[in-house]
């Protein structure tokens, strides 16, 4: 088979893998100690391969979507359709699946799988299909909530010993401005940005109002994930950028929070906005207006990051992401490790496709159960 065919799925398996985290991560939404994801592998007649990850987390409080309930539309709906018939180009899997409303998450997964798998067969890199521009890119990191003040320093000094270059704190009601103030006069010249989560309302401008005194690089997703009109209003009250993360799920939504002055800077993560081909349009969008954008993170194994990391090479990207090395999270990581050098950036995968794969040992030890779609 060449580059140019189109691309058979012959059967689509669905994989739960389970890695304990180097360290529980809080958020104002709650606490995880064990990242769960479902990867995605798909397997092409001629016997190329691709694979995904699905972002969902265990339960939907960043999102409605959530683990069971992603593998549950993959392997009724997004899967079937996808293996009735050889998709043309990746992008027709965006398209094929577009009936399903919303299940963002799980449809990048089986976007990534299937691109994964073409870019291999033509030998392309997913940064260089993509239109990537640069073989490094820069990484920051993202600290959860703490139990004390003191320990929240001892972990943003270990980071940036290690050459991270943004240290973003999640923040909720009543650990905020205290906290963020102490590690500010701790750390005077460090980039320096928050995390709300969606946490707080327009009521708490007073937060806002000192957060903005601290020279943060910018105050992510303050308010409610479908309130871009009060991010308006509070944008228009503070010099400090807000960042739009939740709210923003295709390049639909950010030219409008743009448009409606919400936000100054966007935080794209391919899960959140349905895939790596809506991430682009997302960038496309926001660089169109000046707009700087940086990739998220979720948690991701490698397989997951790989996808991140190869946006991140993309011209628009100007601001370091929480694409952090694998071993932020993880002790092992399911692929080869995403490592950062000493400078703080970490290099843009160079084999075909994602560029990494599962190792098969790592995957029988992490591996909880599967699940194959074929096709009927
Ligand atoms: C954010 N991520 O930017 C998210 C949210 C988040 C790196 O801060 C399990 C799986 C727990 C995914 C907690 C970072 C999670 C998760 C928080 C994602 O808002
Ligand atoms: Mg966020």
């Amino acid at each position: 088979m060449t580059g140019s065919d189109p691309l058979p799925v012959e059967t689509i398996e669905l994989r739960e893998v389970d890695l304990p985290l180097v360290r529980p991560f809080r958020t104002s939404f709650g606490e995880e100690s064990v990242k769960r994801a479902i990867l995605v592998r798909v397997a092409v007649a001629g016997g190329a391969e691709g694979w995904g990850e699905c972002a969902a987390a265990e339960d939907p409080r960043y999102s409605e979507e959530w683990l069971d309930g992603a593998w549950a539309i993959l392997r009724d709906f997004l899967g079937p359709a996808l293996i009735k018939r050889p998709v043309g180009h990746p992008e027709e899997v965006g398209e094929r699946v577009q009936w399903v409303r919303g299940h963002r998450m799980a449809k990048a997964a089986l976007e990534a799988a299937v691109l994964d798998a073409w870019l291999r067969i033509r030998g392309e890199t997913l940064a260089s299909f993509l239109g990537g521009a640069r073989d490094r890119v820069e990484c920051g990191v993202s600290v959860g909530i703490a139990s004390s003040v003191e320990a929240l320093l001892e972990e943003v000094q270990g980071y940036l010993a290690k050459g991270y270059r943004r240290v973003k704190l999640k923040i909720e009601p009543g650990r905020d401005v205290d906290v963020v103030q102490h590690v500010r006069d701790a750390l005077p010249d460090t980039p320096l940005s928050v995390d709300a989560n969606a946490a707080y309302r327009l009521e708490n401008l007073s937060v806002f109002q000192a957060l903005d005194e601290l020279g943060l690089v910018m105050i992510e997703q303050p308010l409610h994930h479908e309130d871009l009109a009060d991010h308006a209003k509070l944008q228009g009250q503070l010099q400090t950028p807000i960042c739009l993360d939740e709210s923003i799920r295709s390049a639909h939504d950010a030219a409008v929070a743009i448009e409606m002055g919400a936000c100054r800077i966007i935080n794209i993560k391919p899960g959140r906005v349905g895939g790596v081909v809506e991430a682009k349009a997302v960038h496309d969008v926001a660089l169109g207006a000046g707009v700087p954008v940086w990739i998220g993170g979720m948690l991701e194994t490698g397989v997951g990051r790989a996808p991140n990391v190869a946006l991140a090479a993309l011209p628009g990207v100007t601001l370091p992401g929480d694409t952090s090395a694998s071993d932020r999270y993880f002790k092992e990581d399911i692929t080869e490790p995403f490592v950062i050098d000493a400078e703080g950036t970490m290099a843009v995968p160079t084999g075909p496709g994602i560029g990494v794969a599962p190792d098969s040992a790592r995957l029988e030890v992490c591996t909880v159960r599967t699940e194959t779609i074929a096709k009927v």
